[in-house]
């Protein structure tokens, strides 16, 4: 693995896992390469007056050993002392829990906010704590959160993404996924340069609408995918016409994307026809995918693709990199 930068774009519950993975895969190198995680913000909100960033703070705990596995958000060995308080007095969601650790992240990250740093500046002090071995960016510091049209009870409605994927746990047909303020957001800091400078750059396998298509939403992050001399290789999050986690087939079927792992290959585009990717990665169940996809310019490779463990995840992103390596850096 030749490969020294690493640069992988990730939302919260299955790129924290393929993360983990590509971590391992790394580690086990000759020359460990450095990885760069420009994590999706579009789920992120106020709420109780806190800022909360649900992918970031997946990515970071899950990267630091003390995320809640089963649920694949929020901190191991959680109470809910404080959420009961917040409940009883009518303040924040309640069916959005705020556990008493994860809410000493959101006290902490407020503060930093409120004593002028970044958000890229707060993750860094956050991730500090922790070895956790990659470089964490957000995909900006700009407030630009993913909204969803619905119409609900029969009126049209905007909701915040997390109030539609929890509170009505996709459900609600989505008409329509905004990203209100993307069009006056940049890059975090280091986000263009990672991706320009990397030497492979892989989409993890998360949600293709609110979580990587919301990183690819903020001006300058497409083109600097679509434009860097890196190789490009993806990580199908649908297996056998059925996501792996969350909802993300009602993202899918609210843009038009059938649920399958060839159709958000096309979503994504090949790179050959002024697409993102150079490479995919489908599971065994979708074999058959493999070459109409390479017909359409798209290198494909059929691997287990199941994230069981941090073994497997390794053996996923080993592949990603493999077939990155059959492509000379532009
Ligand atoms: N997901 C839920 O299904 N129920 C919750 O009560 C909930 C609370 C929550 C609090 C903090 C946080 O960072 C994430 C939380 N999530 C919850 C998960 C969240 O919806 C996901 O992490 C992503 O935003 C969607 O991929």
């Amino acid at each position: 693995m030749p490969a020294t930068r690493l640069t992988v774009l990730a939302g919260g519950v299955g790129g924290a896992r393929f993360v983990r993975g590509l971590r391992a895969a790394a580690r086990a190198a000759a020359v460990p390469p450095e990885i760069t995680v420009v994590a999706n913000t579009g789920d992120d909100l106020w709420l109780a007056g806190l800022r909360v960033t649900p992918d970031l703070d997946s990515l970071l705990y899950a990267l630091a050993g003390v995320n809640d596995e089963q649920r694949g958000w929020g901190r191991a060995g959680e109470t809910e002392r404080v959420s009961g308080e917040l409940a009883a007095y009518g303040v924040g969601w309640p069916w959005f829990t705020l556990g008493d650790l994860d809410l000493g992240t959101h006290i902490a990250r407020t503060a930093l906010l409120k004593d002028g740093l970044p958000l890229s500046a707060v993750v860094e002090r956050l991730a500090a704590r922790w070895p956790i071995g990659v470089r964490l960016l957000p995909a900006t510091d700009d407030e630009v959160e993913t909204h969803v049209a619905v119409v609900e009870d029969g009126e049209e409605r905007e909701l915040h993404f997390e109030e539609w994927w929890v509170r009505t746990r996709a459900k609600v047909p989505a008409r329509a996924f905004l990203q209100p303020g993307a069009e006056h957001s940049s890059p975090a800091p280091g986000v263009l340069e990672a991706i320009g400078e990397a030497d492979v750059v892989l989409l993890a396998p998360s949600n293709p609408v609110v979580s990587i298509g919301t990183i690819l939403g903020i001006p300058g992050i497409r083109d600097a995918v679509t434009s860097t001399r890196a190789p490009v290789v993806g990580v199908s999050p649908v297996i056998r016409g059925a996501v792996v986690r969350g909802m993300a087939d009602a993202c899918l079927s609210a843009i038009g994307v059938e649920t399958s792992a060839a159709a958000v290959a096309r979503h994504y585009g090949a790179r050959a026809s002024g697409g993102l990717l150079d490479g995919w990665l489908v599971d065994l169940a979708d074999a058959d995918a493999v070459p109409g996809l390479e017909a359409d310019g798209l290198a494909t490779r059929a691997v287990p693709l199941w994230m069981h463990d941090e073994a497997t995840s390794a053996a996923i992103a080993t592949a990603a990199l493999d077939l990155a390596g059959t492509f000379a850096r532009r």
